[in-house]
């Protein structure tokens, strides 16, 4: 598939509004789960675009990544010029196949918050998400509790393909440093509440989720989803249970009878990661 008809492919279907699609709610105001944004094929036809973009990967000790898009500005220290020696590279637009898959994110009307914060005018249209980092972790493979931080505006809108993974928050403690990929803190080792992230799936961080939490994934090669660490711990069980039957079914095996409705899911679920994860990870980057 070309570029071109990546964004026919992304575009188009009809993207759902964000209201319905709550969760954890009682930890905090603005986290939203929608399961299933990108169709399997969609879901598919991007993780194929990031490998055919050929772009360079930075590999990390716990996952690899890509960065599109305009890079944040770092502030310059008070009273100090910006150094003048090696001019900034021109801003860089997101691809085009990128650029579908948030203008779908836009859609949903994830960024219109961002309206108010970031313009005075009371009729300002949102800014564009302009940023992406692409993330590809193996079984095994994970992100430390961090924050995204004040260089972009806040919010994230992550798109997940691949394997499924549990994101886990921490309640920032009022003297934590600020730095993006802080170290985890030893006191703290869990978690005050996780969501289990399907893959196809996208996953909206604004107000509190953004400002109040660090966000992270263990490096872990399987988890546990079962209420009340996992919010969403029921919904996702039940999805990944039709999910293993889909699969069961297309590589032709016996999948396990289909659910009985007098007969509730179990409550809890161990998942193992025995496959790749790709996150898209839009943000609108402050210049
Ligand atoms: O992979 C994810 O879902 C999380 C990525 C993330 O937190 C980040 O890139 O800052």
């Amino acid at each position: 598939m070309t570029a071109c008809q990546l964004s026919v492919a992304f575009g188009g279907a009809a993207v759902p509004s964000l209201d319905r699609f709550r969760v954890a709610a009682e930890h905090c105001d603005a986290l939203y789960l929608v399961p299933a944004f990108l169709s399997p094929d969609e879901a598919s036809a991007a993780a194929s675009a990031v490998f055919r973009a050929r772009r360079r990967w930075t590999t990390l000790r716990n996952r690899r990544l890509q960065v599109w898009g305009v890079p944040p500005v770092p502030p310059t220290k008070a009273g100090t010029a910006p150094p003048q020696a090696r001019p900034a590279p021109p801003p860089e637009e997101l691809p085009p196949w990128l650029r579908a898959l948030a203008d779908r994110i836009a859609a949903t009307g994830a960024l219109a918050p961002l309206a108010a914060s970031s313009s005075p005018s009371p009729s300002a249209s949102p800014p564009a998400l302009n940023n992406c980092l692409v993330n590809e972790y193996r079984p095994g493979q994970g992100i430390l509790p961090h924050e995204d931080g004040p260089l972009y505006e806040p919010l994230v809108a992550t798109i997940s393909l691949g394997e499924s993974c549990l994101l886990d928050f921490y309640k920032k403690q009022p003297d934590a440093p600020d730095a993006p990929d802080a170290a985890q803190p030893a006191s703290r080792p869990h978690p005050d509440f996780s969501i289990a992230v399907d893959p196809g799936s996208l996953l909206v961080l604004h107000r509190d989720a953004y400002l109040a939490y660090l966000h992270g994934i263990d490096e872990s090669f399987d988890f546990v989803v079962a209420p009340p660490l996992v919010a969403n711990a029921a919904d996702f069980i039940r999805r990944e249970l039709d999910r293993r039957r889909a699969d069961a079914l297309d590589r032709g095996d016996t999948p396990d009878p289909d659910p009985n409705p007098e007969i509730p899911p179990p409550e809890s679920l161990l998942v193992h990661r025995i496959g790749t994860r790709i996150s898209l990870t839009f943000r609108v980057a402050r210049t």
